[in-house]
């Protein structure tokens, strides 16, 4: 859920990067904060063990645009891919306004797909959500490795649900297509809220032009 802080003037957004075990999810957003302008962005907050695997989650603020007088910010996280984190999953995806779903385009890795897209709609559906609500996206990440499965059948998997999402095929290490991604989600993101907030602006008998916030879809660039 968003968090509209009037006084401040606010408009937060959480999105969160889920996907199995060392697809690449802390790349990307590791990447994200080397490209983004520092006055744009805050630190990123890395939690993981000395071999590089996220422990509880990585945490990447970003300062975008000002709409209307708002500011709106974007919370990046990640969760941890590993089974054995399924708390901490949990725990990360509270409040989540938009998913990325990071899989890793090698055929061995298939079944840790599929069994991290489960993971994703029943951690979800313990907390009353599901991705038919949720903005999301689907990342095909390590395209540039040779053992890799096509975008068909990735979809054939993964993005056979009752409506059809956007996919890109990305390179994380390198950055190809991590700002894609990102833009897709937050776009979806925005435009539902923007949905919302009009429906709530007509609920309040108020007119197209007194607006308290109606954000436009706007990009992310680097
Ligand atoms: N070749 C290739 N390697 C990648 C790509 N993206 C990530 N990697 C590598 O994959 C490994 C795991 O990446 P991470 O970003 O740590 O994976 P993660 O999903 O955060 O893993 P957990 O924290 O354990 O869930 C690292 O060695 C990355 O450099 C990619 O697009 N291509
Ligand atoms: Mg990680």
């Amino acid at each position: 859920m968003s968090i509209i802080n009037y006084a401040s003037r606010e408009i937060q957004f959480k999105i969160v990067y889920y996907g199995p075990a060392l697809c690449g999810k802390t790349t990307n957003l590791g990447y994200i904060h080397q490209r983004i302008n520092p006055q744009n962005r805050g630190d990123l907050v890395s939690l993981a063990t000395a071999a590089d695997r996220t422990l509880f989650f990585d945490f990447l603020p970003l300062n975008a645009l000002v709409i209307k007088g708002f500011v709106t910010k974007f919370q990046l996280y990640t969760v941890p891919g590993q089974v054995i984190y399924n708390a901490t999953r949990q725990l990360v995806l509270r409040s989540v306004d938009g998913i990325v779903f990071v899989a890793d385009s090698q055929w061995e890795k298939m079944e840790e797909n599929v069994e991290s897209f489960k993971n994703l709609e029943e951690n979800l559906a313990k907390q009353n959500m599901s991705l038919d609500d949720l903005p999301h996206v689907l990342q095909y990440n390590k395209r540039d490795l040779p053992n890799i499965a096509p975008v068909n059948y990735l979809d054939y998997v993964l993005n056979n649900r009752k409506k059809r999402v956007q996919s890109f095929e990305v390179v994380s290490s390198t950055g190809q297509n991590v700002f894609a991604t990102l833009n897709a989600v937050s776009q979806i993101l925005l435009q539902k809220f923007s949905k919302q907030s009009d429906a709530n602006r007509a609920g309040a008998g108020l007119k197209p032009g007194q607006t308290h916030v109606a954000p436009q879809p706007q990009r992310i660039v680097a």
